[in-house]
């Protein structure tokens, strides 16, 4: 494999250790003291003394700030965590909540600045340059993975193609039509949409695919081994969540050696998954401390995403720590497709209908390389009569209402009350089928 590493900035890039934290020391600063301007973090950070961020002088003090959650910032919708006047925030981006009410992220223009240049940074990082073309199949829209993506790329000079997600034909149709070289995706929608080359009239010949950029859901090593294989490119992880704006957290360069977490846009803490203290070697949960984001800032941000640091250094020169993929993560949220879905949004959109039992079941599995959500739930048994409509009518009802809240096309099945599985004890609404290592 050609190794041809290149820099986007390579003075931040290659910055010792010792430069990167005095640097992370004065973003932080500067990003406690937009913090202080919303109701939100005064709050909570008077309550442990801070009052002016000039009191921040190092990392001891850092490390005294509360963690923020995401159950924080759905308690703020919508805009309690807004630090500047509503006249100056540009673009909003949302994504799931526990519940119905999603969690929203503000953007200044400088902010967008900011995110689009580390977001070009990563793609240079994987060997992107101005005579790829680029086609980004992520959603546009809400979900950061399509704009997010889109002007980094733009700004590295690659000819971008904003096909956002689905409509497979038209994908291969236009991979075929302007040759593309880079593909941006989730792992999933790849190995879908490889199957579906033949199918639709074309063959791998057609395509000048040289790269993939895969992320926003888990995925194995093999699985990145698969679709490099099967399209014959090399596919590098990318590693991004809204509250820390969206893709371009922490990205693979050419050696594929961990995902190079950019240190001056972020502060990243691996934690004890139990203690909450902060560990130098071995798995934790990765807290992220977003330094460029003013609009709305986020301090110690529980990701709930397993991970740990890469030890050593890698052999392109970077030195910004590199994280591990993701192992897992320490709540029960599920990634399905790439869409993130909480049990308990489904809980309550179900428990709504008057014609719902007490007992319901989630699971999930692969059909084909798609991931596919099936909702088991108990009716009243007077539903079951011997016209079907009135079956089928509840069925699509259940259906279109769980579309419009999570974004995803579920299976639903009705069964009559009593006859789903009972565990004893902590009851069991979801069986993953999946095997995400
Ligand atoms: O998924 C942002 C993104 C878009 C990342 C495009 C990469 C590419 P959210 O919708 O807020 O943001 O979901 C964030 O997805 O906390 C992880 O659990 C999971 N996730 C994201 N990237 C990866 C990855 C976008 N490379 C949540 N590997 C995160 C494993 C990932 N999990």
């Amino acid at each position: 494999m050609k190794h041809n590493c290149s820099f986007r900035d390579k003075k931040i890039e290659t910055m010792s250790r010792e430069e990167l934290e005095s640097l992370q020391i004065i973003k932080l600063r500067e990003i406690v003291a937009s913090a202080l301007k919303t109701d939100f973090y005064k709050e909570r950070l008077n309550s442990i003394g801070l009052s002016d961020a000039k009191d921040i002088k190092g990392f001891e003090d850092f490390r005294k700030i509360p963690f923020t959650t995401k159950d924080d910032l759905r308690n703020a919708f919508p805009y309690g965590m807004l630090s500047v006047d509503k006249k100056d925030v540009v673009r909003m981006h949302a994504s799931s909540g526990t519940t119905g009410t999603p969690t929203v992220i503000y953007f200044s223009q400088d902010d967008l600045d900011a995110w689009t240049e580390i977001v070009a940074r990563s793609v240079v990082c994987t060997g992107c340059s101005n005579s790829d073309v680029f086609q980004n199949m992520m959603t546009y829209g809400l979900f950061t993975g399509g704009l997010g993506v889109h002007y980094g790329a733009e700004k590295s000079g690659m000819m971008v193609i904003p096909t956002s997600s689905g409509n497979t034909m038209r994908q291969l149709k236009l991979m075929k039509d302007f040759q593309t070289t880079v593909v941006h995706a989730t792992p999933s929608y790849l190995l879908h949409m490889f199957h579906q080359v033949e199918a639709e009239g074309f063959s791998l010949s057609d395509f000048n695919l040289k790269k993939a950029l895969i992320g926003a859901e888990p995925h194995s090593e093999d699985t990145r081994k698969k679709i490099e294989a099967l399209y014959g490119i090399d596919a590098y992880n990318s590693y991004g969540l809204s509250e820390m704006n969206g893709p371009g957290v922490a990205f693979e360069c050419e050696y594929k050696d961990g995902m190079h977490v950019w240190e001056d846009g972020y502060i990243a803490e691996i934690v004890d998954r139990y203690t909450l203290n902060p560990i130098d070697e071995g798995e934790g949960e990765l807290v992220l401390t977003n330094l460029i984001r003013h609009a709305t800032p986020i301090l110690r941000y529980r990701t709930r995403d397993l991970t740990e640091f890469v030890s050593g250094d890698c052999a392109c020169g970077r030195t910004h720590r590199r994280i591990k993929r993701i192992k897992g993560r320490t709540d029960d949220m599920l990634i399905i497709n790439g869409v993130n879905v909480f049990p308990s949004q489904i809980e309550e959109i179900i428990m709504k209908l008057p014609e719902i039992g007490n007992n319901y079941l989630i699971e999930v599995s692969k059909q084909g390389d798609l991931d596919k959500l099936t909702v088991k739930t108990e009716v009243n048994n007077q539903i079951f009569t011997d016209d079907t409509r009135d079956l089928n009518k509840l069925k699509g009802k259940i259906k279109e209402t769980l579309k419009a809240t999570i974004f995803i096309n579920p299976e639903v099945s009705l069964h009559e009350t009593g006859s789903l599985p009972v565990t004893q004890g902590k009851a069991v609404r979801v069986i993953d089928h999946r095997d995400s290592n």
